[in-house]
């Protein structure tokens, strides 16, 4: 269904300064833009963009984004409208224009600045309007400064740190759409082995999920970090069609499919997929029934509970596992410290797995049994379905690793948990019928006291934050940072820290809460 008001966009329009080299490509926006046609989600609101002070090309991208999103917009102005968004204009401005028009404005019609409509982009639903988000209709007398008219200022892009342990990121991601291609494009350089590839998108994605704002031109990524001209193209050809031919082709990739597919089974990295793939394997059920190939006992447990493990974590799910770690752990060692890392930590509504760090502040002789006891618990009581227990390597005083993704030496245990139901809040978790289980993957950390706090950082992630603390320390303060110490290569001292704020303050950085680290 073609829309008959569509207009196609002067492509002069779209071209900014400075955006970089790209490829020629075929242009398809006209197919894509006005051929499209959306359901929409959200009944109640019939929204009109004003043209005024916004110019056509950025309306008709808004128009067609917030389409995309489920919203009703409308061409034109008519009875029907519900929300009249504008850029750039006082709620008088906005009035006088109707009067031009001809059109008599109900009272029951909300104007609204377009920061409103952005919100709404980035929640993919429409959000409350507050007193920042409604034009302000001026009256003949003066009044005080109205919180209408203090429109949060974005970020410039000198604000913007290259660093991600440098940017606060929450997990309101307000540029999904790109954030989602280049963690696809990401992903298929890690399934290739092209790390520098894999930075360059992880480190675009990573910058765009800390923006305050949706992008919605060229203009506003005019020096932000981290955004090479590979992912400025990227961004150009999500603006102007809405998506990007470079995902699109990876996405229909038989490589990238195949060894998503694979590395989805727990035991499953590259190596493996790779050798599968080249043996011509592309489902998980040829790879299941073939005779000749041998898995090993994780892979087996991987494939045996692959439907549980594939099913995200709720957090009801990983609060009930807490439970069952705490108990178990305090049965041994009341006075142990159990937190809840990774993700979850972080804020995340669900997970791959949960995470959990276990220190003492009493040092005793046998903790380092505490993990084969706790194990040895769960297994009478029937809760494990698999487990591997890596002994710690861990050496005191020893300067930290400078590899950035370097494993830690603490000891652990990867296992699969049973979670009985009934331990999880009734309501919250999606039981399958007629399962008294699920399956869940745990991640069980022991650490000596002395380096709980770099620990704690540590598996706190997100991974690209890990990363950039790391590259951080490194390249601007002489230090190496890693999961057990961080050392001052200046002064040639391991330095003490009690608690994640006094690593932040050694490395002469400002404290970012556990959930603004998700970059
Ligand atoms: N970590 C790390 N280096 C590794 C593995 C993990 O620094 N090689 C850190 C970063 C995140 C944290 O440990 C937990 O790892 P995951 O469970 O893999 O990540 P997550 O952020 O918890 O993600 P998910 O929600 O998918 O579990
Ligand atoms: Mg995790």
């Amino acid at each position: 269904m073609v829309d008959p008001q569509w207009q196609p966009v002067p492509m002069d329009l779209l071209q900014t300064a400075n955006s970089g080299p790209r490829k020629k490509r075929p242009r398809k926006m006209e197919a894509s833009l006005a051929s499209t046609p959306h359901d929409i989600k959200f009944q109640d609101l019939v929204l009109f963009i004003l043209e005024k002070k916004m110019g056509t090309t950025r309306r008709t991208f808004l128009m067609e984004l917030a389409r995309r999103k489920g919203f009703r917009v409308e061409n034109e102005l008519s009875d029907s409208v519900t929300h009249i968004v504008a850029e750039n204009n006082s709620g008088s401005d906005v009035l006088e224009w109707l009067q031009v028009q001809k059109i008599k404005a109900s009272s029951q019609l909300e104007l609204l600045d377009v920061s409103w409509l952005i919100e709404c982009m980035g929640a993919g639903k429409p959000v409350e309007m507050t007193g920042k988000h409604q034009l302000v209709v001026e009256t003949d007398y003066p009044a005080s400064p109205e919180p209408g008219h203090q429109m949060t200022l974005p970020l410039t892009a000198k604000q913007i740190s290259p660093y991600a342990c440098q940017r606060r990121t929450t997990l309101n991601n307000q540029n999904q759409i790109f954030t989602d291609a280049f963690e696809v494009l990401a992903e298929n350089c890690e399934f290739r082995e092209n790390e520098s590839s894999y930075l360059v998108f992880a480190r675009a994605a990573s910058v765009l999920k800390s923006l305050p704002f949706t992008i919605i031109s060229m203009k506003e990524i005019q020096g932000i970090p981290c955004l090479e001209d590979k992912a400025k193209c990227i961004i150009e050809e999500i603006i102007e069609d809405g998506e990007s031919s470079e995902v699109k082709a990876v996405l229909s990739d038989e490589r990238y499919t195949s060894f998503k597919l694979f590395t989805s089974v727990f035991g499953v990295g590259l190596k493996t997929s790779e050798k599968w793939f080249r043996m011509g394997f592309r489902t998980l059920n040829q790879i299941k029934s073939d005779q000749s190939l041998k898995f090993t006992r994780m892979q087996k447990a991987g494939f045996l509970y692959y439907e549980d493990l594939v099913s995200c974590v709720s957090r009801a799910e990983a609060e009930a596992v807490s439970e069952l770690v705490k108990e178990a752990v305090w049965t041994f060692l009341p006075d142990a410290l159990v937190t809840m890392t990774g993700g979850f930590r972080r804020g995340k509504k669900i997970g791959h797995d949960v995470d959990f760090l276990i220190t003492s502040p009493e040092s005793t002789e046998d903790e380092d049994q505490l993990l084969h006891r706790v194990i040895n618990l769960w297994g009478k009581e029937g809760l494990l379905l698999y487990y591997d227990l890596v002994e710690s390597t861990f050496e005191k005083f020893k300067i930290p690793s400078r590899k950035v993704d370097a494993l830690d030496h603490f000891q652990k245990c990867f296992l699969i948990f049973k979670l009985p139901y009934q331990r999880v809040d009734s309501g919250k978790s999606v039981q399958l019928e007629g399962k008294t289980w699920k399956a869940i993957r745990v991640d069980l950390v022991m650490c000596p006291y002395e380096c709980h706090a770099f620990a704690l950082l540590g598996w706190t992630g997100s991974r690209q934050f890990e990363r950039d603390l790391r590259r951080y320390a490194s390249h601007e303060r002489k230090m190496i940072l890693d999961n057990h110490a961080l050392y001052d290569k200046t002064k040639r001292i391991l330095l003490q820290a009690e608690s994640e704020e006094e690593i932040f303050a050694h490395l002469g950085l400002d404290y970012i809460e556990p959930w603004e680290r998700n970059a």
